[in-house]
Formats: structure tokens, C-alpha cells, sequence
């Protein structure tokens, strides 16, 4: 039987496939051919899915932990004893601590609309605290809203028009291959595409120009190109006349200080190559520049988008097809998600916690102090800031953890009670993509594997076991489902919603167009922006900055893996190897560190150790590590994240993954 389906993953490209099932298996995994995104084209990672369905270490049963925390020691026990363990146990918590000491910390692992947000009815209804999940790219949605305010998207179709493409801070190869595709297609007609990136990635290899900048440097690089194109004049005056606000301020009184020559040195480009890159974006007569999330996990990364979105507004670029500023689709209005969330459940509103400050929360948090965790899709042990703190928490002998996961992760080895969880082809869901506008429903196309449950299916239970008589936790997730879909509105008609409830792949239109009325306070493109701290885009330093240590750790993205996921899957982890520290001849020869010897890389945090790639693929400088693997696949037993902070981005409360200081020694010297 061929089943229609989505990948579930935190990918911008929310692919359909096609799922070949035979005896409750699924054996085959395809690209749908006929999905106007997908266009037959599947990463490497879900062409074999089914390695991951039904891999022999998938969690069957629940578990209760019956050694130390983090032994990964556990006995099964059924459903029953799991649910009547967690909730007897809250309601001990709740009387003595208050409803606020239950955490719920939750992401990425699905993407759909209902089992991603299963979890918030739940804990608004039992008064848990609130988790702010801010660890993927709030600073570049915060920077995009300073000067575009709720302007919606432009439609990514028109790239097809585009004569320049710049993939700004954005490894498309890797992290979203149908962007890539774009590219592709666009060199072929004859387009230029650039790639701005910290280090040479797959995607500068795909290019025609690859710009390697600092990390954190792209502001400068921004407010450099821009000086030039008003010295020069390559400028569109009507356009700004009519369209913008704060273009003279940022003249008088940001620019005069922006001369490429002074730019050098923040970004790392010589003032003529700043110079040629102005030139030639001004001139392009279309020139779409697509953001990624790189650059914006900085100190500065708020105010790196607003510096690089004065860009096409100078030049008019909206005015035309394929011209502007992309930084991904928001489709937050196309679904009615409030019917899902449940925010009117809250008795009042509870404390929020910082998702990226998970080690801190368990840490210092008073008033309640936190006594229990609950983990679902996500697997903060390992992708989470500041490794050594949250794995500190989760050790709390009194803290009361419940995992809900596929596999043993990182984090389900520090729980008390782990509980299974299902994979998307076995329960039914909403998706959404985050890179265009299309969307599709999937039903469960294989039955539960042993006994795991939907994440909803899971919530219902606890809702139970807590006796609560609420018949919105009585319903199925296709319920929920039904009543996303029940009304169209103004981002799909009734023939669109009809073929979405039908389990087709569609493409939605925002209400509005990105060409203008501009959606922000004063209808123009805000480059001043007097709500803001700094109302003008201006330089902002890093944190790494005032570090004091010498290299730039850039901890990326692999090929083979997704965040922490796929780490189960052995044909992948022989595609990616070791974890390894890519690092320049200059700063190996420095240091007197070989090729492929174990090298020890620390701050103030916390340690690593890698096998040493020593490559003139990155700049002197700067060391990288792509992906993240489980914890017990490393050396130290540590993760890349045990060298990343718990720091803010500048505003939108993000990450810093990418703000990151170390220096690295032989392995040997360990401890030193
Ligand atoms: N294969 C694969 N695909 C993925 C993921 C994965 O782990 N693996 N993760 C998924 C998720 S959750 C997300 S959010 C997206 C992220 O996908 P992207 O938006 O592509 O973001 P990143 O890969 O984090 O960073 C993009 C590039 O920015 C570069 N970079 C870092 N700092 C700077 C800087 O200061 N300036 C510039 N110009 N570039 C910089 C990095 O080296 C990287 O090559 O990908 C998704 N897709
Ligand atoms: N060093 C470093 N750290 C990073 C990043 C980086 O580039 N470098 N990227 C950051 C970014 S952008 C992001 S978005 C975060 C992502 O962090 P997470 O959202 O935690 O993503 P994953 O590591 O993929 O973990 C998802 C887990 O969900 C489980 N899962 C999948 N489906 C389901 C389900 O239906 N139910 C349940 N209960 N579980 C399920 C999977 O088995 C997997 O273990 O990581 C961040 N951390
Ligand atoms: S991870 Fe991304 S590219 Fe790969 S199948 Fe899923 S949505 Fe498509
Ligand atoms: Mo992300």
C-alpha cells in the first residue's frame, strides 16, 4: 500500500512522501513527485526513514529508572503504573511547591501543529510554569519585525525571478535543500548566487562567490555596503521618499562611521571586496537576499538582520519580482492554533522560563524551585547551551523527571520515568511549512510501534490519571485536527481547505502582499525605529568579543543529521564520521596540533575533546564542529554544547550557539 505523508522534521521544507507499508511496516520511503515544494527531491536523511521507524533501539515500553541518574539503568512497566507514578507524584509537588515547580521543556522533535503543541493545553490547565522557546532564530523574526513590522513574506516561488540570490548566513545545502534546488536553477539561467558564511560550507561550494566573514560580522559588512552605495549614489531616491523612514538619520549619524576601511576589521573583508559587493548588489536589478539562522545566534544577531534589511530598501529591490528580503514564511494566521494551545485553560498567568537558561532554571530558580520536569520532543542534554549545567540539573536527586521520547537520548537516561513515544508515521497531524506557504495533513500510516503513544494520546492520559472531567482531553488528535481545518479564512479558500482536509499538499496565499502597505506603525520601512533601544541599525559588539579566549567556535550543522536527531541511524553516523574540530593550518601549526590527533577544546564552561581536521576550509581563527551527536558517542562523554552559553541574543531572548569563544590544546594537556 502507498501512503501519502510529511517528514516531521524541523527542516524549512516540510517534504511529502510517500510511504510503501506492507504488513504494518513501512519498507519504502519516496519523495512525493506530485507536491509542489517537494517536487520529487528528499534529503539523504529520510530516503531510508524507515531505519528510524523501526530501528531496533526505538523505546517500546515505559521505563522506570532503577539506577543512578544518566546510567541509562531502567525497568519497563506499563502504562497504567507510569501514568498513576507522574501524577501521584505532581500532586504531591503541587500542595507542597505549587503547580509552578512543573517544568515542561519541549521543541522541535515533530513539527506537526497538534502533537508539537499537545503539551500547552495540559500544563495550562495544571498552572506549570511556561517554557519561552527561543532557541532557533527569535533574533532574526525580532529584526525582520523592527523594519518590516507584520509584513508578511514575500512568496519564495519568485526567487525564479531573482537575478542575484545572497543565502546570508544560511548552509541551504545542507539545512534546506529545495532552497538549494532554487539556486541551482538560478545559475543555470544565468542569475549570480553568493554565499555569506563563516567558513566554507557545502553551499560556498555550490556557488559563484563564497564571502567569508568573522563570526558575528555581517552588521559591518551591511553598514559597509551601504555607505558605499550612498557615497556612490546607487540609490533608488523615490523609492526611499515614499517608502522609508530614518534613510537621512542613518546617514548623518550611523554611516559617516561605516567606511569599508573602517569595516575590515570587524568583518573580516578587504574594503575593496566590500566595495565590489556593494556595487554588484546595488546594480542587480532583482537581488533577493534569504537569511538563514547562522548569523543571528549572536549578542548582535537582532541587530545584524535590521543592518542587513536597509539593504533592499535603499535600492527599491522590493519594487520588483524576485527582489527583497527573505528571512522564511509565518503562517501563524493560516490556522486557528489557539484551539489547540489553550491559553484560556491558565488560571492566571504562570512564570516563563528561558528555554536556553534550562541550566540556570535548575539551578537557581526559587519561589517555586523547579521539582519537576517534563521532556518531550527535545533533547536538551545535548542541543541545550551550557551542557555542564543542565546536566547538573537533571542529576538533582530531587528533581522529578519524565521523558517522553523515541529513543534513549541524552536526556531520557537522567529520567525517572521514560515513556515511549511514537514516530510520525504512526500518529496523525497538521504540518506547516516554515520556508514556503504550503501545508498538508497526514493520518497514521503503521499502527504504534509496541506501546508507544502520540505525544497527545499522552497528555489525555495524565489528564485522566489527574481525574480531570474536561472533554477537550477526551477527543483524538483528528478531532483537533478537524477543527483547525473546520473554517477557511483568508489564507485558504474552501477549495483549498477542502483539499487540505482531503490529505492533499497545498500552497496557501498570505492575505496581504509584501510589496506593500508596509504592516508597521507608520505604514514605511522602518530603518529608525523609535520603539527600539537603538532606533537606528547600528553596530552592536558579540559576546565572544570580550571573551578571553582566542579562537571562534562555531558549533554547525551536519549533512547527515538533524539537531540531535538521527543519531540512531548507523548508515548516518558513518557518513559524518568522528566528531571532529575543523581548524586552519595557521592556528594547528600555532598550537603544534597534527592532523587527526584527539585535541582538548575548553573555556570557561566546560571541555571537549574532538579528532583535529586540520583544514584550510575554515579561516584562521575560527574552529567548527558540524553537528551533534549523542553523549555517549563522544570521547568526554561532553557535546559541543558544553562550550556554548546560556547568553541572550541582543533582543528576542535567542540563543548564542554561534557566540562562542575556546582555545584548544593537545588532548594530553587535558585538565590544564
Ligand atoms: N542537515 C540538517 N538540516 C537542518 C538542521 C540540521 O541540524 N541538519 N537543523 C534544522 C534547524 S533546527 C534549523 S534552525 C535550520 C538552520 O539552518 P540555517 O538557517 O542554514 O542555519 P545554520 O545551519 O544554523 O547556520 C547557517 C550558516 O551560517 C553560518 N554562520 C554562523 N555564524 C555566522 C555569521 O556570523 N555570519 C554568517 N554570515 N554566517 C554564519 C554557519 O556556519 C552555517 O553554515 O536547519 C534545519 N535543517
Ligand atoms: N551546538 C548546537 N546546538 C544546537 C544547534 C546547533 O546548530 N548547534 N541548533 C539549535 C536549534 S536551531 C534547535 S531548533 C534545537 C533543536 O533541539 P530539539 O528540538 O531538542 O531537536 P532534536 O535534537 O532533534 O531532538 C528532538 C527529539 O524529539 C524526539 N521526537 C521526535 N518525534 C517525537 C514525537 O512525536 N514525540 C516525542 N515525545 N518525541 C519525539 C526525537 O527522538 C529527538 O530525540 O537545537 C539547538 N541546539
Ligand atoms: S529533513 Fe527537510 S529536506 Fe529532508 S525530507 Fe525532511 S523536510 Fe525534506
Ligand atoms: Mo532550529
Amino acid at each position: 500500500m502507498l501512503c501519502r505523508s510529511v517528514c516531521p522534521y524541523d527542516c524549512p521544507d516540510a517534504c511529502g512522501l510517500l510511504i510503501t507499508v506492507e504488513n504494518d511496516q513501512a519498507v519504502k520511503i519516496a519523495a512525493d513527485p506530485n507536491h509542489p515544494i517537494t517536487q520529487g527531491l528528499i534529503c539523504g536523511k529520510m530516503r531510508q526513514y524507515q531505519q528510524t521507524v523501526h530501528s531496533p533501539q526505538r523505546l517500546t515500553t515505559p521505563l522506570l529508572r532503577t539506577g543512578p541518574k544518566g546510567s541509562g539503568q531502567f525497568k519497563p512497566i506499563s502504562w497504567d503504573e507510569a501514568a498513576q507514578r507522574i501524577c501521584s507524584r505532581w500532586q504531591e509537588i503541587i500542595p507542597q511547591y505549587g503547580a509552578e515547580a512543573i517544568l515542561p521543556y519541549s521543541y522541535a522533535g515533530t513539527m506537526g501543529l497538534v502533537q508539537r503543541n499537545s503539551g500547552h493545553p495540559f500544563f495550562h490547565k495544571l498552572g506549570a510554569s511556561r517554557l519561552a522557546r527561543t532557541i532557533c532564530t527569535p533574533a532574526k523574526d525580532y529584526g525582520w519585525k523592527a523594519v518590516m513590522g507584520d509584513t508578511p513574506a514575500l512568496d519564495p516561488a519568485e526567487r525564479s525571478k531573482s537575478d542575484l540570490i545572497i543565502l546570508w548566513g544560511l548552509n541551504a545545502a545542507a539545512t534546506s535543500i529545495h532552497s538549494m534546488a532554487v539556486a541551482q536553477a538560478a545559475r543555470k539561467r544565468g542569475a549570480q548566487v553568493w554565499a555569506v558564511d563563516t567558513y566554507q560550507t557545502p553551499t560556498c561550494d555550490a556557488v559563484d562567490q563564497a564571502i567569508i566573514v568573522k563570526p558575528g560580522g555581517d552588521g559591518a559588512l551591511a553598514l559597509g555596503m551601504l555607505q558605499v552605495m550612498v557615497a556612490e549614489g546607487l540609490l533608488d531616491q523615490a523609492f526611499i521618499r515614499d517608502n522609508v523612514i530614518g534613510f537621512e538619520e542613518l546617514c548623518s549619524q550611523i554611516l559617516p562611521d561605516c567606511r569599508p576601511e573602517q569595516m575590515t576589521a570587524i568583518c573580516g573583508l578587504s574594503a575593496d571586496t566590500i566595495r565590489d559587493l556593494a556595487r554588484a548588489y546595488a546594480t542587480a536589478t532583482a537581488p533577493l537576499i534569504q537569511v538563514g539562522g547562522g548569523l543571528t545566534r549572536y549578542g548582535n544577531g537582532a541587530m545584524t538582520v535590521r543592518c542587513i534589511a536597509t539593504l533592499p530598501a535603499v535600492i527599491g529591490a522590493w519594487q520588483r519580482p524576485g527582489g527583497g528580503l527573505f528571512c522564511g514564511t509565518s503562517t501563524g494566521a493560516a490556522f486557528p492554533l489557539q484551539l489547540v494551545t489553550r491559553e484560556d485553560f491558565m488560571p492566571s498567568p504562570t512564570r516563563i522560563v528561558n528555554m536556553n537558561q534550562l541550566g540556570a532554571a535548575l539551578k537557581n530558580l526559587h519561589d517555586p524551585r523547579v521539582m519537576s520536569l517534563y521532556v518531550y520532543h527535545s533533547n536538551p542534554a545535548a542541543i541545550a547551551p551550557d551542557q555542564n549545567a543542565v546536566i547538573k540539573g537533571l542529576e538533582r536527586e530531587d528533581l522529578f523527571t519524565v521523558v517522553h521520547e523515541r529513543f534513549m537520548t541524552d536526556t531520557a537516561r537522567y529520567a525517572d520515568i521514560v515513556l515511549p513515544a511514537t514516530s510520525s508515521l504512526e500518529h496523525p497531524d497538521l504540518y506547516r511549512s516554515y520556508g514556503s506557504y504550503q501545508a498538508q495533513r497526514c493520518s497514521g500510516v503503521i499502527p504504534p510501534l509496541g506501546e508507544a503513544k502520540s505525544n497527545w494520546d499522552t497528555f489525555c492520559l495524565l489528564a485522566q490519571g489527574l481525574g480531570w472531567d474536561e472533554p477537550f482531553f477526551r477527543q483524538s488528535a483528528d478531532n483537533l485536527i478537524d477543527q483547525l481545518l473546520a473554517e477557511p479564512n483568508d489564507w485558504r479558500d474552501v477549495a483549498i481547505t477542502e483539499q487540505l482536509r482531503q490529505g492533499e499538499p497545498v500552497v496557501m496565499t498570505p492575505p496581504s502582499s509584501p510589496r506593500g502597505p508596509w504592516l508597521t506603525p507608520s505604514g514605511k520601512i522602518e530603518l529608525r525605529n523609535e520603539r527600539e533601544l537603538h532606533p537606528l541599525p547600528c553596530l552592536l559588539p558579540t559576546h565572544a568579543e570580550a571573551d578571553r579566549f582566542p579562537l571562534r567556535l562555531q558549533p554547525s550543522v551536519s549533512l547527515h543529521s538533524l539537531n540531535s536527531s538521527f543519531n540512531e541511524r548507523d548508515d548516518l553516523l558513518q557518513k559524518r564520521g568522528e566528531p571532529t574540530l575543523l581548524m586552519n593550518p595557521a592556528d594547528a601549526g600555532a598550537r603544534q596540533l597534527q592532523d587527526a590527533e584527539l585535541v582538548h577544546i575548553y573555556n570557561d564552561l566546560g571541555a571537549v575533546e574532538l579528532l583535529l581536521k586540520v583544514t584550510q576550509q575554515v579561516p584562521a581563527g575560527v574552529v567548527v564542529s558540524e553537528g551533534i551527536y549523542w553523549l555517549d558517542r563522544s570521547q568526554s562523554g561532553r557535546g559541543i554544547n558544553a562550550l556554548t552559553s546560556q547568553r541572550l541574543t541582543d533582543c528576542g531572548e535567542g540563543s548564542t550557539l554561534y557566540d562562542v569563544a575556546v582555545e584548544v590544546s593537545a588532548a594530553k594537556k587535558a585538565g590544564k
